[in-house]
C-alpha cells in the first residue's frame, strides 16, 4: 500500500529526528510526519549541527518502517535525496544537484541535508528520514559562503506547505520503488542522471582514519559510491565526505 504521511507540526523542538525516533520507540505507525517551524538541536551527521531559523528552512522527518531486506535501507537516503530533486524541480522550478550521499546543491553550494537513521522500537527496526530545506535566507542565519537557500537561487521565497506537500507525494512514489530490483535500478540510473557526481567527478573522500583522492565511476547497487583512485584500482565507499576537487567533469 503506498505511504499515507500523517503530519505532527511542531513551533519549535529540539530535532524533528529526535522526535520523531521518541514516537516510533512509543509505536507510531510508518507515515509520521514531524514538521518543525524551528529546531534548537538540529542534527546533521556524525553530531554535527544543521542550522534550523525560525521559519528560514523545511524542517521535517519521516517514519519509515520498511519491509523490505535491510541490505536495501543505505538506498533510503538516495531515494529521499532524488525525491527532493523532484519536488524542487516541480515546485520551485529549481534544478538542483544532488551529491553523495546526502546533500542537495545549487551553485555547488548546500541547499538541502539529508539524515537517515535507524532506531529499535518494540514494532521493529525503523528509518526515520530527515529532511531540511533552506527555503529562506534568514537575516539571522550564519549562512556560510558554502550554504544558499531556494530564495537566494531563485529570486523568490517558496511556499513552504507547497514543498512539503509536493516532496511528501515523490517520496511516497519513490518509497515503492525500493520493493523491487528494477524498481531500484531504476531509482539509483534517475539517482545518477540528477547527480554531477555520479560518473567522471574527481573528488577527495575523507573517512575517519584516511583521506583519498580519485575519479567517479557510478554507484553499487546498494548506492555505495564507487571511486577509481589509479588505473583500474577501484575503491568503494560506503560512508564518508565527498568533496568535488574541480568545477568541470573529467573522463
Ligand atoms: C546533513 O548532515 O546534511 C544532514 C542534515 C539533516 C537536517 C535535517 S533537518 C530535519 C531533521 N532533523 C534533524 O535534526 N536533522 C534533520 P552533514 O552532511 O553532516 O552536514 C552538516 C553540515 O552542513 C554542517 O556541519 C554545516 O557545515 C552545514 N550546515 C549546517 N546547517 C546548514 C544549513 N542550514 N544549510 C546548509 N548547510 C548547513
Amino acid at each position: 500500500m503506498a505511504l499515507q504521511p500523517t503530519i505532527l507540526r511542531f513551533d519549535s523542538i529540539d530535532s524533528t529526528n529526535l522526535e520523531a525516533m521518541r514516537q516510533a520507540k512509543d509505536g507510531a505507525p510508518e507515515g509520521l510526519c514531524i514538521v518543525a517551524r524551528q529546531q534548537t538541536r538540529g542534527r546533521g551527521r556524525l553530531d554535527r549541527t544543521w542550522e534550523s531559523p525560525f521559519d528560514a528552512g523545511l524542517y521535517m522527518s519521516l517514519l519509515l518502517r520498511p519491509q523490505f531486506e535491510m541490505s536495501v535501507w543505505p538506498l533510503i537516503t538516495l531515494m529521499a535525496a532524488l525525491a527532493v530533486h523532484d519536488a524542487l524541480a516541480k515546485t520551485c522550478g529549481l534544478t538542483v544537484d544532488i551529491k553523495w550521499p546526502n546533500d542537495l546543491c545549487w551553485d555547488d553550494r548546500k541547499l538541502c541535508g539529508i539524515l537517515a537513521e535507524t532506531v529499535e522500537t518494540n514494532r521493529g527496526p525503523a528509518a526515520i528520514v530527515g529532511i531540511g530545506i533552506n527555503l529562506k535566507t534568514d537575516p539571522g542565519f550564519p549562512m556560510a559562503a558554502e550554504a544558499v537557500s531556494i530564495q537566494s537561487a531563485t529570486g523568490a521565497a517558496p511556499n513552504a506547505e507547497d514543498v512539503l506537500n509536493g516532496l511528501l507525494e515523490l517520496i511516497a512514489n519513490h518509497y515503492q520503488l525500493l520493493e523491487t530490483s528494477s524498481g531500484r535500478e531504476h531509482l539509483i540510473r534517475e539517482w545518477c542522471t540528477h547527480s554531477s557526481y555520479a560518473f567522471g567527478r574527481r573528488v577527495r573522500v575523507a573517512l575517519p582514519d584516511e583521506n583519498f583522492e580519485g575519479t567517479t565511476r557510478g554507484l553499487e547497487s546498494d548506492g555505495a559510491l564507487r571511486v577509481e583512485t589509479g588505473k583500474g584500482n577501484l575503491r568503494v565507499v560506503r560512508a564518508g565526505d565527498v568533496t568535488g576537487v574541480r568545477s568541470s567533469n573529467i573522463n
